[in-house]
């Protein structure tokens, strides 16, 4: 179906895609109480690893044992499909090519038949929000006003409390008045108290910094999921959240002001909380479960003030769970990465494709096709991608070939396996922007990126590759002998993956607070000694890729390539971790979990648990949910 025809089919609000699912089946009702405290977020990390339905807990228990007025909803885009339906389109990419038709409309089309550029008036006009005086976030306002009385989850175990985790946060520029909309997920510090976790990088964060007196915010929950998706997407330059969003539902976006600030906000939300920051007041936010599937750290983050909450007569909460991956906010990313692609195209020529496996949490790998008409074109396209908006967090980028299916892992070893000399194809960018989460990288904020040229030389390039050999089959024997090894698996000729346990190295799942010079140290010396054995190894001398990462991972298990992909990237630090070879001709890449210490070559900060809900819970919910699917 083209755009055109499927203009004015976006929801309309929340709870009209809520009961579209139902009607398909896509939908659990929860009738009896369930904990807003750890219980319903296990329950959705089941439901979205098992491929289930989205669920709706009508009666969630808050921690006084009371039962909340608010029906919590989750898991709503926890398929690809589901996804695909709450954006009304068969694929993402429906949504960028629109975009670049906007960008470029094919006059000479439009001259021919001018009534094809109707649509695109049409879109063009749906992108400019409509001011109303009523909208329906304000059918019921609270006498007096306390987030504690919402059905707001507390996900994990060492969680530093409560946190929507579905926030439309809305704040406006304090010069120009541009509104901005930005999922930043906010804590509950009290009934009139939320932490604003907008890390550096963001707009909102932004807005804050150059606000002289207090700031008006608002934050906003449910309302149509275009607008949902809006809040969360990286949109090009000088695209507003609530343009796109109406872009998205071929219809302008209706916004009315809050009561008791000067901001705009979407009228069919199911929520609305106002209130204010101070400039310069913050508090301790976290620690929190986070996206890599680590907690993440502590740190100091503003505090809103809340002055009004209004909602609709009949209003959900929905909420997610963020975690090791699969996770909801994963088909979400991937939706994002489908449906903005053909606008990065359109600004980055030479890209081809790209994909940010969900595994790697976005941040960590980008697998980018490009073309390569001349000499290193495709490293040249991996730098403009790393300048471009939030393709700045990336951790490392592998460019290859144009033909190459990005999507399929296989390929991507392949080509590591056939196409990458280590002396000539590793490239590191020293000193770069990071990622607030990346809780591997060696400061906040700053770290090492990685591009591997996984290319075939452009014609015309003069630099030969260094020879390019693979490793005898008895090698795997012999690495498992060494102490320290646990299970070691060849992914490819020149390339294997090993697991380690060391003797004083620290448990991998859990957080390590403190720095220990000495242990740390002794860490070094025992990760250096086992690779050092390998690489000894006369059957080793084409092993071009050395993986090692924790025993955590099992090589054996089914979904192991999953688990491994995880671990590889968010255990890994360019700078600290990539060791290369006297002759620089082999390389280990060290994903293990390090000790936190300032003596190395390069500082570990505190190291973060890994997600865990208490087994007991996971076990008594899969045999319920195996008796209610
Ligand atoms: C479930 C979920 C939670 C998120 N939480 C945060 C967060 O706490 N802080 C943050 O800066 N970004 C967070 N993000 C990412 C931002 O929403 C995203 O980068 C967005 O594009 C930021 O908008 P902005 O460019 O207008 O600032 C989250 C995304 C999702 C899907
Ligand atoms: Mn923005």
């Amino acid at each position: 179906m083209s755009w055109a025809s499927r203009i004015d089919m976006g929801w309309r609000s929340l709870e009209e895609f809520i009961r579209a699912l139902e009607a398909r089946g896509e939908l659990l009702r929860v009738g009896h109480p369930v904990d807003v405290r750890l219980e319903a977020g296990c329950i959705a990390d089941r439901l979205v690893k098992m491929g289930g339905p989205a669920v709706v807990f009508d009666q969630p228990r808050l921690d006084d044992g009371s039962i909340s007025r608010f029906p919590l909803v989750m898991n709503l885009f926890g398929t690809r499909e589901r996804t695909n339906l709450a954006l009304g389109v068969e694929e993402p990419s429906e949504i960028g090519e629109m975009m670049v038709g906007l960008m470029k409309p094919d006059i000479g089309a439009i001259m021919k038949r001018p009534w094809t550029g109707i649509g695109l008036l049409r879109q063009g006009i749906s992108m400019t929000p409509r001011r109303v005086s009523k909208g329906k976030c304000q059918q019921v306002r609270i006498d007096d006003p306390d987030v504690t009385r919402l059905p707001i989850p507390m996900t994990w175990p060492d969680d530093g409390g409560a946190f929507m985790t579905l926030p439309l946060v809305v704040t406006a520029d304090p010069e120009t008045g541009t509104h901005n909309m930005g999922m930043y997920r906010s804590q509950i510090f009290g009934p009139k108290e939320v932490g604003l976790h907008w890390q550096k990088h963001k707009h909102g964060a932004d807005h804050a910094d150059s606000s002289i007196g207090r700031m008006p915010v608002a934050i906003c929950l449910g309302g149509p999921p275009q607008v949902i998706f809006s809040s969360i997407s990286p949109l090009p330059d000088n695209l507003s959240e609530y343009e796109f969003a109406g872009l998205l539902s071929g219809r302008r976006l209706r916004i009315t002001k809050c009561q008791t600030n000067d901001l705009w906000v979407p009228s069919e939300c199911d929520f609305v909380i106002e209130g204010y920051t101070v400039p310069g007041e913050t508090r301790t936010e976290g620690p929190f479960g986070d996206h890599f599937g680590h907690y993440s750290l502590e740190d100091q983050y503003p505090v809103m003030h809340v002055t009004a909450i209004t909602h609709r007569r009949d209003p959900s909460v929905p909420m997610t769970i963020v975690g090791v991956p699969p996770m909801e906010d994963g088909y979400l990313g991937e939706a994002i990465g489908d449906a903005l692609l053909p606008v990065l195209k359109f600004q980055h020529r030479d890209v081809v494709d790209t994909f940010l496996p969900l595994e790697t949490g976005f941040h960590n790998l980008a697998i980018v096709a490009s073309r390569q008409r001349f000499p290193r074109q495709a490293r040249k396209t991996a730098l403009g991608l790393l300048g471009a908006g939030q393709m700045m967090f990336l951790k490392v980028v592998v460019v290859v070939d144009e033909d190459h299916d990005v999507k399929n892992l296989d390929s991507l070893l392949d080509a590591l396996d056939s196409r990458v000399s280590i002396p000539d194809d590793l490239v590191v960018l020293e000193g770069m922007v990071a990622d607030s989460l990346a809780h591997a990288s060696p400061w906040e904020n700053i770290h090492d990126k990685l591009i591997v040229d996984a290319t075939t030389h452009a014609e015309g390039d003069p630099i030969e590759h260094s020879e390019i050999g693979s490793v005898s089959k008895s090698l795997p024997i012999s690495v498992s002998a060494i102490d320290g090894v646990v299970q070691a698996r060849m992914l490819r000729p020149s390339m294997m993956v090993i697991t380690v346990e060391v003797e004083g190295g620290p448990n991998p799942e859990e957080s390590i607070e403190e720095v220990d010079e000495h242990l740390a140290s002794l860490q070094r010396e025992r990760f250096a000694s086992i690779r050092d054995s390998i690489w000894k190894l006369g059957a080793s001398k084409g092993l071009r890729w050395l993986f090692i990462t924790d025993s955590d991972a099992d090589l054996e298990s089914e979904d192991w390539r999953r688990r491994l992909l995880w671990q590889l990237f968010c255990r890994f630090d360019v700078g600290r971790d990539l060791h290369f070879d006297v002759a620089r001709k082999r390389v280990a890449w060290d994903a293990t979990a390090p000790i936190p210490s300032e003596e190395g070559p390069l500082p570990v900060r505190r190291w973060p648990a890994v997600t865990l809900h208490d087994p007991e819970m996971v076990n008594r919910i899969d045999s319920w949910l195996s008796k209610r699917l």
